[in-house]
């Protein structure tokens, strides 16, 4: 398998890949980094992104393609800046890419355009969706037939400004044994472009069963969530930020609670982390990035992918990003 561990495309920098099986192929969904020379901060001022463009693979020996220009801020509405890390789902033959952006009050939310084709062109819906925020949307297509969402991301991501369910930029971090903020989750109304149920944090448990606290840097959640099913259980995995780490943890239904379970990736070259998890033809890859293709500059990303590997027991193998 000639591509794994390398960067998949190299004519434009990409990040935060959300990566699909539709008829057979692959498809990406990364966000789409642009080279500036402006500064790095807590806030993430760095990521600067404008547009998404599509990536898709007939296998995993095949050549990554970009299939260019799929939505850009230009023509949706309510955008002011930052469109960050995406995902899509497939219902009844559309195309729904949910993404992240600043609207134009600077407030991180959540908003969707549909496409008849995978990689697009999407056309955007006018305004957000009502009652999102924060950043970084994960949608999984549960067995029955119904779809949930995931979405949030600490610090520049915004979400412990809503901690009162308003909008508070000065609200308290969680620090030391409070309990760690959790991601979000709601399940998507049949139009997809609306939450049926009230958004509420997930629970992510220690092997005790008690809450992951705001100390647990190595453990507990700060970005970029992804949900799978192996053999009947949801992995929720994501960035632990600050420690740089992938991780995951398992539970029985969609909105948990999750407990703890291990890495799923050591660090890479970089400051984020950001990745997705998919089956294809039987076998299971990850697909995320790092900054090797721009020599470590952290808004200069690239996307790679790697196989995967579970123990009898459902835990995944930790992945070294730079060992074979
Ligand atoms: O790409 C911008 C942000 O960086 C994403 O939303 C986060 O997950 C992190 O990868």
């Amino acid at each position: 398998m000639s591509q794994e561990r390398k960067p998949l495309v190299t004519n434009i920098f990409t990040a935060d890949p959300s990566a699909h099986v539709f008829d057979g192929k692959i498809y990406i969904y990364p966000s789409h980094d642009i080279p500036h020379e402006g500064e790095d901060n807590d806030d993430g001022d760095e990521y600067r992104m404008e547009d998404y463009h599509i990536l898709s693979m007939d296998s995993v020996d095949a050549p990554c393609v970009d299939n260019g220009e799929a939505l850009h801020m230009k023509d949706i509405p309510w955008v002011s800046k930052q469109m960050w890390a995406p995902d899509v789902a497939l219902k009844d033959g559309k195309y729904y890419l949910y993404f992240p952006a600043r609207d134009k009050d600077g407030i991180f939310r959540i908003g969707v355009a549909v496409s008849d084709s995978p990689v697009g062109p999407f056309a955007p819906e006018s305004d957000y969706i009502q009652g999102s925020y924060s950043i970084d949307p994960a949608v999984l297509k549960d067995d029955d037939g119904s779809y949930h969402i995931y979405y949030g991301g600490l610090w520049g991501g915004q979400l412990e400004m809503w901690q009162s369910g308003s909008f508070n930029p000065d609200e308290h971090r969680p620090e030391g044994d409070e309990k760690a903020i959790g991601p979000m989750y709601a399940v998507l109304n049949d139009d997809m472009k609306s939450f049926k149920t009230e958004p509420k944090h997930l629970e992510i448990l220690d092997e005790n069963g008690e809450p992951l606290k705001a100390s647990d840097e190595a453990r507990r959640y700060f970005e970029g969530p992804w949900m799978h099913k192996y053999n009947g259980k949801y992995y929720l995995s994501y960035s632990t930020g600050t420690t740089h780490y992938l991780v995951y943890a398992i539970g029985d239904r969609p909105e948990g609670p999750f407990t703890y379970a291990g890495r799923l990736m050591e660090p890479v070259l970089g400051w984020t982390t950001h990745h997705s998890i998919v089956e294809y033809n039987g076998k299971w890859y990850m697909f995320y990035h790092d900054c090797e293709l721009s020599g470590g500059i952290n808004h200069r990303r690239c996307v790679k992918f790697t196989e995967i590997t579970y123990n009898e027991d459902g835990t995944i193998r930790t992945v070294f990003p730079y060992e074979k």
